[in-house]
């Protein structure tokens, strides 16, 4: 029994921006109050993870343990832990959802005010880590989860029971990409039957958007994309017609979607990060009742810029959608069992899957653009 005791075991650390992460041994002490240490079953590679190991400024950190987006079973709680107990399988989440607060309380926010979101590298409660390397240097953890690690400790405001039937190359689907994909569609947008969507960017999270268009009963799902490759693969996700934003002669996309659609589309996403696109996204949609939904990042100085006229004589809306604007601790319950009665479609997203010594070729697969998901089995 390991429970009180620190745990011994392999981590895949980032020691320095951009460079491959190095498996070694790591030490992971026992859960505080409020915090479980959990086995790690499976992980998978998300955009985050590389963003902020590639990145050489602040909030810039390093040695870090990367990885956010996995499933794991229950080894041993801390103090006034109630929810979960030795066993039970877990899906954590970046998002904390601490379950006392107005915003967690309310079925109209995601966004916690106890344990307020940041790109911290500690526990939440503390701000200490449970990890060290056998030197004894601490370890920095990210987005509260740190999942590159045969063992981590999460708070329990980011945990979410799993049923243990589900796969755990699905289950760990949940946790991240997959799951702000279609909830930005089902969640924020509400996307209605019959109506007409456009996805700009068919990544990841822009054919997650598409599958949960496609759930939501979208007639019509336009993916743009520069790169052609992407309407065939869009196809399995749902996209019913493609436009190849390289390939659009002296007109912009979305003078082309307000011909394609009509007027334009009732919902557009943004799922780049580039402001331009935000831009475009905006002008595709339509006068009157469209939304457009923001989900890239820019650089954090990308400021966008809309004329105050249009924004009053359009009735768009412009939203933002974090986590897709899902509550971690009810959401993902109706997501999982949407995907037990085989209606959302996860093993599409799995392209690639390797073993944990493997780990740095799904960083390979990710900068080649050849991997969707790739799962890192521990
Ligand atoms: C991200 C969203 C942008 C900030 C860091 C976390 N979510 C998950 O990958
Ligand atoms: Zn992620």
């Amino acid at each position: 029994n390991t429970a009180g005791k620190p745990i011994r075991c392999r981590a895949a650390i980032a020691r320095k921006p951009g460079e491959p992460l190095v498996i070694e041994e790591v030490i992971v002490a026992p859960p505080n109050s409020r915090e479980v240490r959990i086995k790690i079953i499976c992980t998978s590679l998300c955009q985050s993870d590389v963003t902020f190991w590639k990145l050489e400024i602040p909030p810039a950190i390093f040695p870090r343990i990367f990885g956010h987006e996995a499933v794991g079973v229950v080894e041993s709680v801390g103090e006034g832990v109630h929810e979960v107990v030795e066993g039970d399988t877990v899906i954590p989440i970046f998002l904390p959802d601490c379950g006392e607060c107005t915003d967690c309380l309310s079925d109209r926010s995601n966004l916690c005010t106890k344990l307020p979101f940041s790109v911290s590298p500690w526990m939440d409660r503390d701000e200490t880590s449970r990890f060290t390397d056998i030197k004894g240097e601490t370890l920095y953890h990210f987005l509260s989860v740190s999942s590159f690690s045969e063992y981590t400790v999460v708070d329990i405001a980011h945990l979410t029971k799993i049923d243990p039937a589900i796969p755990p190359n699905r289950a760990c689907l949940l946790s991240c990409g997959v799951s702000t994909g279609v909830g930005a569609a089902w969640k924020t947008a509400k996307v209605e039957a019959g109506s007409t969507v456009a996805i700009f960017g068919l990544g990841a999270i822009g054919l997650a958007v598409a599958e949960g268009a496609r759930l939501c009963g979208a007639k019509r799902i336009i993916g743009i994309d520069v790169n052609q490759d992407k309407f065939e693969l869009g196809k399995k996700f749902g996209i019913t017609d493609f436009l190849n934003s390289r390939n659009c002669g002296d007109k912009s996309v979305s003078q082309i979607i307000i011909e394609m659609t009509g007027g334009g589309s009732d919902c557009c996403f943004e799922c780049v990060g580039l402001t331009s696109l935000v831009h475009e996204a905006y002008a595709s949609c339509r006068k009157g009742w469209g939304k457009t939904v923001v989900m890239g990042v820019d650089h954090p100085e990308a400021m966008l810029s809309l004329s105050s006229f249009e924004v009053l004589h359009s009735g768009k809306s412009l939203m933002g959608s974090f986590f897709g604007g899902l509550k971690p601790k009810t959401d993902i319950k109706i997501l999982e069992k949407r995907y037990k009665d085989k209606e959302l479609q996860l093993d599409k997203f799995v392209t690639h899957e390797v073993d944990f010594d493997d780990i740095n070729k799904a960083f390979d697969l990710h900068r080649e653009g050849k991997s969707l998901r790739c799962v890192i089995w521990m």
